[in-house]
């Protein structure tokens, strides 16, 4: 059982040494790690207008693990996950996630097939064949952290707009990476998805 963020990434540097991942192995080994604000508060950089991806660590080139931080109803497009694995587990508060088939043809509405909320150092899994979703903070109260494995990296994704099933590319853009402020330019002008 990691007893910190630190060896939780070192853990999963091993068990992505092999090229296949093993999801229940990963969702496992991220649900025994206890969320422990004094390993991961440098990362949690909040900000008022929208959700911020903050960079922890890079796999080796396996994988990028990074931390969300969602201030009250800051929430997601509908997106894709581009062919990669995502994993996501809560740090701090609740996230509600609701799931999408995929469209299939543009021009009507997106229609829920399901939510949940994601309670405190639970995980949850998603990849393109299960579907799209939507994550939201929906507390008016308390800020929401979560802690993402994307699994081969990826920089864009697909969003949907729900009334039209409208399709767009999104870049994804860090905040922070190994807890510094990312230069302004780098992230200016450009939507988390
Ligand atoms: N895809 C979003 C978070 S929900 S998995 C992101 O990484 O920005
Ligand atoms: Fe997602």
């Amino acid at each position: 059982m990691p007893k910190s963020l630190q060896e939780l990434i070192q853990k999963l540097h091993e068990i992505f040494q092999d090229n296949n991942v093993n999801v229940d192995e990963v969702q496992e080994l991220m649900e025994s790690y206890r969320s422990n604000p004094k390993d991961w508060k440098q990362y949690a950089m909040f900000d008022k207008l929208r959700y911020t991806r903050n960079l922890v660590d890079e796999g080796n080139g396996k994988f990028n693990l990074i931390i969300l931080c969602w201030g009250e109803g800051q929430g997601s497009s509908i997106h894709d996950h581009s062919n990669s694995h995502c994993f996501m587990k809560m740090l701090q508060g609740e996230l509600k996630e609701t799931l999408f088939d995929w469209p299939e043809k543009e021009g009507g509405d997106m229609t829920e097939r399901s939510n949940r909320t994601l309670e405190n150092n639970s995980v949850a899994y998603i990849n393109d064949k299960i579907g799209l979703h939507r994550v939201e903070n929906a507390s008016h109260t308390e800020g929401s952290v979560s802690l993402h494995l994307y699994s081969p990296p990826f920089q864009t994704c697909k969003v949907f707009d729900q009334r039209t099933s409208h399709t767009t590319e999104a870049k994804m853009t860090f905040w922070s990476k190994y807890g510094e402020r990312t230069p302004f330019e780098t992230t200016a002008s450009k939507e988390n998805n």
